[in-house]
């Protein structure tokens, strides 16, 4: 018998998960960039500046275009904008469009933020105060106008006053069409972290922020929304592999600054709500990380609980993760702590 160099069908099954497990890990090259609208409350938790971090690296390698950044909840330090810009600079993006919700009465500002004024002091960025940026709306419908019909990918990871704002707006000077008709043509796919599911026993905080316009945007929105709960995020601890970043990184700081039951975020790491979301929005619900839940509809009620019924469908789905958390969390990880290659 000649030595043979087969190999057992138990050895190739382990070679194709380790290719498998280690296709997962890398990036997807996209045939074009996903363009790609960041609705985000820069202010409170830190997975904000994570998520920006994912989205800048996703970027840079070819995934994503960030065609505007606009925040959806009053940050009390006033800074919220410009600690966004201070993170796009760091990734060379200082010309990124960023837009505010003026609105503080509908959603009321939270605690100070622990990072969003040090950004904006310690980093370079040339953002204006809150209160004298374009408006997020503005913003909204011009770039929504100037991109081609049914390409732009909407990525929501706080209050939804923004989207409901859209969903409102008339004609203005940047689109004779309305909202709902800007959404309709420009707008490819939604994806919001908010709620929990298949339910929640109490509201989750981004629905409760402004609860009216949570209701407004899952009962009106003219397009396909992907949802993801608050359980995807907590199963998914990231911060400390910016460790290895350097301090001249707005986001390390901003983890460092942001604690997690009494511990710094940089340290032992926080859950991941708006990273996995951006994660998603941009290279859809790979296969190999996510199921996705179908043929239903999403139901928000005015305290800002959430419910999955499927007894009719509606433009819903939502997320959920397949296999260890650990899996997308090394994912998010890899891309949050990625170097910046900018020239
Ligand atoms: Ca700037
Ligand atoms: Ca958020």
């Amino acid at each position: 018998m000649p030595k043979t160099s087969r190999l057992s069908p138990l050895a190739c099954f382990s070679l194709m998960a380790a290719f498998a497990s280690v296709a997962s890990l890398a990036p997807v090259q996209a045939a074009d960039p996903v363009p790609v609208i960041f609705d985000t409350d820069m202010a409170n938790d830190c997975d904000d500046a994570g998520a920006l971090a994912v989205l800048n690296a996703l970027a840079d390698n070819g995934e994503a275009t960030i065609l505007a950044v606009v925040t959806n909840r009053k940050d009390s330090g006033n800074a919220s904008a410009a600690a966004t810009d201070a993170i796009n600079t760091w990734y060379g993006r200082p010309d990124v469009p960023i837009g505010t919700d003026k609105d503080g009465a509908k959603v009321p500002p939270g605690r100070p933020s622990a990072y969003t004024a040090a950004l904006r002091d310690e980093f370079p960025n040339d953002a204006k105060p809150d209160d004298a940026m374009p408006d997020a709306l503005a913003v909204y419908r011009q770039t929504l106008a100037a991109q081609p019909d049914g390409s732009v990918v909407i990525c929501s990871v706080g209050a939804l006053s923004n989207l409901e704002d859209l969903l409102r707006s008339g004609p203005d000077e940047f689109s004779p069409l309305s909202g709902k008709e800007l959404i309709q043509t420009k707008v490819k796919q939604t994806v919001i972290m908010g709620g929990g599911f298949p339910r929640t026993a109490r509201g989750e905080t981004n629905l409760k922020l402004d609860a009216p316009a949570a209701v407004a945007v899952t009962n009106e929105w003219p397009g396909d929304i992907l949802w993801q709960g608050y359980e995807v995020g907590y199963a998914l601890i990231t911060g400390p592999s910016l460790q290895a970043t350097p301090k001249e990184n707005p986001v390390r700081r901003a983890f460092e600054l942001r604690d997690y039951h009494g511990t710094p975020s940089l340290e032992i790491g926080k859950p991941s709500h708006d990273q996995a979301a951006v994660l998603a929005a941009v290279r859809g619900p790979q296969p190999e990380l996510w199921s996705v839940e179908k043929d239903g509809r999403v139901v928000i009620d005015s305290d800002g609980q959430s419910e999955w019924r499927e007894d009719w469908k509606k433009r819903h789905s939502y997320l959920k993760i397949k296999g260890h958390p650990s899996q997308l969390a090394q994912v998010i990880s890899g891309l949050m702590s990625q170097a910046p290659k900018k020239p």
